[in-house]
C-alpha cells in the first residue's frame, strides 16, 4: 500500500455483494489528524492489502475511532471507498472496545497465545461483548458477501465469526488465519471459553496457522475438548463436515521491497543515516512494535551489558557501536503497553546517560511510525539487524531486512 497520504474520494461499494471478502479486527486505513487517512501499521495489514487489491475484495474492519450511540452515519458506520479499497467498518463503541478489544483480545487472548508471558485476565462480562462484537462482524461480513463468496477471517479478535457466519449464511467459503501462536494444551485448557473458541474456529472450511506446531495444538484440542475426529490435517466438526487445518506461514512481498531498496535515493538515504550517526563501527536496529511480546526491554538489556563490556568512554570518544530502535506506537490504551513504554524509555535513558558522548546517543529511540521507504533505508544502513521477540506468530521485519539486502551484506539475529 502506498504509505504516504492516501488520496481518495468516497462511495459506496458495490451493491451486489463482493465476491471477496476480508475481515479483520482494524481496517487497513486510519484517520490522520489533518482529515486524510494512511495505511494502518502492523504486519497484518501489509500482508494483506496487495491481495485485497487484486481481487477486488471488501474489507470489514473497525475504523480505529469509538462511535458514539447516538452518532449520526458517517465514515465510522457506513461502508466507503479509499484510494480503490472498498471498505465496511463495524462501528463500536467505547464500552464495547473495553471489553472486546482490551479486556478480551489483548488482556486474556494476546498474553496466554503468547507462552502467558504475562499473566492473562478473564473477565465473563467482558467475554459477552466479545461475543456480541463478533455477532456484528458476522452480520456486516454477511451483508457485504456476494452469494458463494470467499470470506477470510483474520486473528484471535474473530474467532467466533466463522461458526457464527456459517450459520447465517452457508452458501459462502470460510477461511481463517491466526497471524499470532496458537497455545499448547496446557495453556489453552486455562481459557474458560475455550470449547465455544474450537467450535467458532470450526466453522471455518479451512484454518490457517503460522506453524505447523499451532496445527497440531488446534487438532489436539478439538479431539480432547470436543471429542472430534482429527486426522491428516483435517478435523471434522460436529456437523459432519471436514475441516482443514494447516500450516502457512505468512510472508512479504519480495519484489517491492527489492526494488525500493535497490534504488539510488535509498543508497543515499542509508549513506546520510550512518553519516548522521557518526559513521560509528556497527549500525544495530531494531523495528517493532512497542509489544512486550517483542522483547525490546531484554535487547535494550543486552546491548548495555555488550557496551559494559567494552569498557567506560573517555567522554571524547564516539560509541563505536550504535543502536538504532524504532518502537511503533501500539495499543496505547491497555496499560500493559503503557507501561513497557515506560520502562523502554527509562533505559534507553539511563544507557545514553551511561554511554552517549554529546551529539552522540548510545541509541537512537524513535516512537513512531515511519513510511515504508524510510524503513528500507534503515535496513539497508544497518549491519546488524535484532529481531529478537520472546514469542512472535512470525516476524515480517526479519524477511523486509534480508529481502531489503541487495548488496548481500547484512546480518540477521534472529532468536
Ligand atoms: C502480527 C504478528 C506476524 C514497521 N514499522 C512501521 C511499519 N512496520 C511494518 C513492518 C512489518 C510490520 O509492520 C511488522 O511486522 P510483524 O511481523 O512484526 O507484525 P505484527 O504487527 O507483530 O503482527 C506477527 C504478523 O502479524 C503477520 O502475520 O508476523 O507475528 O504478531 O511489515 O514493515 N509499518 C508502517 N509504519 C511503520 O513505522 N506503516
Amino acid at each position: 500500500m502506498r504509505d504516504a497520504g492516501l488520496v481518495s474520494g468516497t462511495s459506496d461499494p458495490q451493491p451486489d455483494g463482493h465476491h471477496f471478502v476480508i475481515a479483520a479486527n482494524r481496517l487497513p486505513v486510519e484517520r490522520t489528524a489533518d482529515g486524510g487517512y494512511r495505511s494502518s501499521p502492523g504486519g497484518l495489514v501489509r500482508a494483506l492489502i496487495g491481495l485485497l487489491r487484486e481481487r477486488q475484495g471488501v474489507w470489514v474492519g473497525w475504523s480505529g475511532t469509538p462511535t458514539a450511540a447516538d452518532a449520526a452515519p458517517d465514515e465510522h458506520t457506513r461502508p466507503f471507498t479509499i484510494d480503490g479499497l472498498d471498505l465496511v467498518p463495524v462501528p463500536l463503541d467505547q464500552d464495547q472496545l473495553t471489553g472486546y478489544y482490551e479486556t478480551i483480545s489483548n488482556g486474556a487472548l494476546w498474553p496466554l497465545y503468547h507462552d502467558a508471558i504475562r499473566p492473562s485476565l478473564y473477565d465473563d462480562e467482558a467475554w459477552d461483548v466479545y461475543r456480541g462484537v463478533n455477532r456484528a462482524f458476522a452480520d456486516r461480513i454477511a451483508a457485504a458477501a456476494a452469494p458463494g463468496a470467499l470470506v477470510w477471517v483474520h486473528d484471535y479478535h474473530l474467532q467466533l465469526v466463522p461458526a457464527m457466519l456459517r450459520a447465517m449464511r452457508p452458501d459462502v467459503r470460510i477461511g481463517f488465519f491466526l497471524h499470532i501462536p496458537f497455545p499448547p494444551q496446557e495453556l489453552f485448557m486455562r481459557l474458560p471459553w475455550r470449547d465455544e473458541i474450537i467450535e467458532g474456529l470450526l466453522g471455518a472450511d479451512l484454518i490457517g496457522f503460522q506453524r505447523s506446531v499451532a496445527a497440531e495444538n488446534f487438532c489436539i484440542l478439538s479431539s480432547r475438548l470436543l471429542g472430534a475426529e482429527a486426522e491428516d490435517h483435517t478435523v471434522q466438526a460436529a456437523d459432519g463436515r471436514r475441516v482443514h487445518v494447516g500450516p502457512f506461514p505468512i510472508s512479504i512481498d519480495v519484489a517491492e521491497i527489492d526494488e525500493l531498496a535497490r534504488r539510488a535515493e535509498t543508497d543515499a538515504a542509508a549513506e546520510d543515516i550512518r553519516n548522521r550517526l557518526g559513521r560509528p563501527e556497527v549500525v544495530l536496529l531494531g523495528v517493532d512494535r512497542l509489544d512486550y511480546t517483542k522483547g525490546i526491554e531484554e535487547r535494550l538489556l543486552a546491548f548495555q551489558s555488550l557496551l559494559r563490556a567494552d569498557g567506560p568512554l573517555d567522554g571524547v570518544r564516539r560509541p563505536s557501536r550504535v543502536l538504532i530502535q524504532v518502537a511503533v506506537p501500539s495499543r496505547e490504551t491497555v496499560g500493559d503497553y503503557m507501561t513497557q513504554r515506560e520502562r523502554v524509555e527509562q533505559l534507553v535513558g539511563a544507557i545514553n546517560g551511561e554511554f552517549a558522548t554529546l551529539g552522540h546517543p548510545a541509541v537512537h529511540y524513535l516512537h513512531q511510525s515511519l513510511p515504508l521507504h524510510e524503513l528500507v533505508a534503515l535496513y539497508r544502513a544497518a549491519d546488524v539487524m535484532l529481531v529478537t521477540p520472546l514469542r512472535d506468530g512470525m516476524n515480517l521485519v526479519a524477511k523486509e531486512f534480508v529481502a531489503s539486502r541487495c548488496d548481500e551484506r547484512g546480518v540477521l539475529v534472529l532468536s
